[in-house]
C-alpha cells in the first residue's frame, strides 16, 4: 500500500493541491478510504457465492470483448474464466492471421499498422445487444472500425477527418443502432491546415451511419470531448469535457472549477441537417455548436476535469465520474427535455453528487439499482446505491455526510481504470460478474522486468458485497470491455465463411498471365494446394489468391512464401489474396503454416523464379 500512497501524492501534486486541501474541501470518511476489502456494508449482508471455475470441456457464460489499447486490436475473452480465446486484428498487423499482409486487409489499413483502441461497443436492437457488429475507436490515427460478429473479423475501417484523439465511442441503443458517436479528445483547428490560435481549436462529436460506415455529420464544440454514452431512447448522446478551458497545458486544462457534461439532442441535430445549418468542411457536414449558440447541445456543469459517463440500465440516469472531484454527478435524463426547452437550468438536471472516493473514473451497474465506480487513486471499486444517493441529496448536507449510498468498497490491485459488469450497458444488466481493469499489476504476478503486465480482476457481483475471485494478467493496455451473454453471440457466430461473398473465391486452381501480371489461383484442401509448382519470371507482379475449400470447422490452412515476407491464414471457405514482385530468382517453397493434417508438413509447393 505504500506505493499507492506515492501515487496518490504525485496525483495531488499534479493537481496543485495538498492532501489537506482535499480533505478540507471534500467529505472523505476515514472508514471508506482505509477499508480493506471489508466495505462498510451492514452486518449480515451476503457475499456473492457463484463459482467462477470453468472446468475442462465446459464453456463460459459470457463473451468478453476487450479493446487492446496500444496493440490496436480487439480481444475475445470467455467470462468468468477470463481465458483469452481470440485476438481480432483491427488497426494492427497480425502475422499469425495475415492481417496487414493480405491485399484485403491492406486495403482497409492503408499502410497504417498502428492503432490505439479504447472503447469497444456492440450494436443494439431494443436496448440490448443484437449480436451483429462491434465498433471500436482508434485514438491514434482517428479511425473507427466495425467488426462483424458472425465472422469476428474487421470488415470496415472509416477514416474520420476534422478530429484528433478519437476517444469515447458509443452506439445507439434504441430502437436499433443506426448511429455510432465518437468524440475528439484533442481540440484542433477545423479544418486542420495552418497554425491557429488555441482559441480556434475545437472538439468534434462525430456521428457515423452504422450500416454504411459513413459520416452523417459532425458537431463542433469549444470544449474537448472525452468519454461518450448514448441514452436508452435514441434521443441523446453524452460527452464529458475536461478541457472546456481550451487549454494546451495541463495547468490550463485544470484552470476552471467546473467543466461540462455535454448532451447532444439528436432531433435537433436532424433538424439542423434538414435546415442545412452546417458548413461542409473536408467533405463533412459540420454543425457549429460553439459558444453554446446552437441549442443542439446542453452544457451541464460538473466539477472540474471529469472522466467517464455511463447510463444506468433503466435508462434513467447518466452518471459522470469526477476524476479530480471525489464524487460522481447523477443526471436525471427525464429532465433533459425541460432543460433543452429552457424550462429549467442545465444544472437542475443534476439530482445527486455522491461522495465516491479519490479519483473516480468509470461507472458500471448491477441492474438492481446499484452503481459500481472505479476509483483510481484509492485503488477501489465502490458499490453504491443510486436511489439512496438521490434521497440523501434531497435531505441535505448532514444526511450526505453519512454516505448512506455506499454499499461496499473493495480494494483492487492496483489503480483501476475502467470497470465493467456483465450486460451492464444494456437493459438486461444481470449483476453477475464485474471486471476491474487495473492499470498497474505491481506485485500480483511473477516479475517480468520493468515493463509489467496489467492486472484484471474478476469480482463476484451477485451478493451484497463485492468478492474478488480471480487475478488475470493482460498485455498492455486494454482500456475497456463489454461482457455479453453467450445466448446473444453464440448463435450468430459462423463456422465457415460464405465462400461466394468474396468474388475472388477460387474453386479451380490455375495460373493466368497478362504480360508481367500473373494471377495464381490456389485451392487449399488438406493436405494439398491445387498446384504443385508455379513458374515465374524475375520482375513479374504476382497475385496469389487462396481459397480454403475445406468446409470442416476449425480446419484452417496457411499460405507462407519463403523469403518473400508473406504469411497468412485462411479459415474454412475463406479467400485471401496477396500481391508481390517476383524480384528474387530461385526456388521458393510456399507452405501451409497451420497444422491441418497428418501430412501438413508435405502441404507445400514451389514458386520457381527465373
Ligand atoms: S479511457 Cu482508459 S481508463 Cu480511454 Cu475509457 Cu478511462
Ligand atoms: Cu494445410 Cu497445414
Ligand atoms: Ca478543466
Amino acid at each position: 500500500m505504500s506505493e499507492n500512497k506515492t501515487d496518490r501524492r504525485n496525483f495531488l501534486k499534479i493537481l496543485g493541491i495538498g492532501g489537506a486541501a482535499v480533505a478540507a474541501g471534500y467529505v472523505m470518511p476515514k472508514d471508506i478510504l482505509t477499508s480493506k476489502s471489508k466495505g462498510i456494508a451492514e452486518a449480515g449482508t451476503s457475499e456473492g457465492k457463484q463459482s467462477h471455475e470453468v472446468l475442462p470441456g465446459q464453456l463460459d457464460d459470457y463473451y468478453g470483448f476487450w479493446s487492446g489499447g496500444q496493440s490496436g486490436e480487439v480481444r475475445v475473452l470467455g467470462i468468468p474464466s477470463m481465458r483469452q480465446i481470440k485476438s481480432i486484428p483491427v488497426f494492427n498487423m497480425d502475422v499469425a492471421s495475415g492481417w496487414g499482409i493480405t491485399n484485403e486487409s491492406k486495403a482497409l489499413l492503408k499502410g497504417r499498422f498502428c492503432g490505439d483502441t479504447h472503447h469497444v461497443h456492440g450494436s443494439y436492437t431494443d436496448r440490448t445487444y443484437d449480436g451483429k457488429y462491434l465498433f471500436v475507436n482508434d485514438k491514434l490515427n482517428n479511425r473507427v472500425a466495425r467488426i462483424r460478429i458472425d465472422y469476428l473479423e474487421t470488415d470496415k475501417i472509416l477514416d474520420v477527418p476534422n478530429i484528433q484523439g478519437i476517444h469515447g465511442l458509443f452506439t445507439q441503443r434504441f430502437p436499433k443502432t443506426e448511429w455510432v458517436v465518437c468524440n475528439g479528445e484533442f481540440q484542433v483547428p477545423v479544418p486542420n491546415r495552418a497554425a491557429a490560435d488555441q482559441k480556434d481549436y475545437y472538439g468534434i462529436h462525430t456521428i457515423i451511419d452504422a450500416e454504411k460506415m459513413e459520416i452523417v455529420c459532425q458537431v463542433m464544440m469549444d470544449g474537448n470531448l472525452d468519454l461518450a454514452a448514448t441514452d436508452y431512447n435514441g434521443k441523446y448522446s453524452f460527452a464529458t469535457s475536461y478541457n472546456t478551458e481550451k487549454g494546451v497545458t495541463i495547468s490550463e486544462m485544470l484552470a476552471a472549477d467546473y467543466d461540462a457534461l455535454y448532451v447532444f439532442n439528436w432531433d435537433r441535430i436532424k433538424k439542423a441537417l434538414n435546415d442545412k445549418h452546417y458548413k461542409v468542411i473536408e467533405g463533412i457536414k459540420v454543425i457549429d455548436a460553439t459558444k453554446g449558440k446552437s441549442g443542439i447541445v446542453l452544457e451541464i456543469p460538473v466539477a472540474k476535469n471529469p472522466h467517464g459517463v455511463n447510463v444506468s440500465p433503466d435508462g434513467k440516469y447518466a452518471i459522470c465520474s469526477g476524476k479530480v472531484s471525489p464524487t460522481c454527478t447523477v443526471v436525471e435524463i427525464a429532465r433533459l427535455d425541460d432543460a433543452f426547452n429552457g424550462k429549467i437550468k442545465p444544472k437542475d438536471c443534476v439530482v445527486a453528487n455522491p461522495f465516491i472516493g479519490l479519483g473516480p473514473l468509470h461507472t458500471t451497474f448491477d441492474g438492481r439499482g446499484n452503481a459500481i465506480t472505479s476509483v483510481f487513486i484509492d485503488s477501489t471499486n465502490v458499490k453504491w446505491n443510486i436511489a439512496k444517493a438521490i434521497e440523501a441529496e434531497k435531505l441535505g448536507e448532514e444526511a450526505k455526510k453519512k454516505n448512506p449510498h455506499i454499499v461496499d468498497v473493495l480494494d483492487v490491485n492496483y489503480q483501476v481504470g475502467h470497470i465493467e459488469a456483465t450486460m451492464a450497458e444494456t437493459k438486461e444488466a444481470d449483476g453477475r460478474w464485474l471486471v476491474s481493469l487495473n492499470k498497474f499489476s505491481k506485485d500480483r504476478f511473477l516479475n517480468v522486468g520493468p515493463l509489467k503486465n496489467e492486472c484484471e480482476q474478476l469480482v463476484d457481483l451477485s451478493g451484497e458485497k463485492l468478492r474478488l475471485v480471480h487475478d488475470s494478467a493482460t498485455y498492455i493496455e486494454p482500456h475497456d470491455c463489454i461482457m455479453v451473454k453467450k445466448s446473444i453471440i453464440e448463435p450468430k457466430v459462423k463456422d465457415r465463411f460464405n465462400m461466394f461473398e468474396n468474388p475472388l473465391a477460387v474453386t479451380e486452381s490455375g495460373v493466368v498471365r497478362k504480360g508481367k501480371k500473373v494471377t495464381v489461383k490456389l485451392t487449399a484442401n488438406a493436405p494439398v494446394f491445387g498446384l504443385q509448382k508455379v513458374d515465374l519470371k524475375k520482375g513479374d507482379e504476382v497475385t496469389v489468391i487462396v481459397t480454403n475449400n475445406d468446409e470442416i470447422a476449425d480446419l484452417a490452412h496457411g499460405f507462407a512464401l519463403s523469403n518473400y515476407n508473406i504469411n497468412f491464414v485462411v479459415a474454412p471457405f475463406q479467400t485471401k489474396s496477396v500481391t508481390f514482385k517476383a524480384d528474387k530468382p530461385g526456388v521458393y517453397w510456399a507452405y501451409c503454416t497451420n497444422f491441418c493434417h497428418a501430412l501438413h508438413l508435405e502441404m507445400r509447393m514451389r514458386f520457381i523464379i527465373t
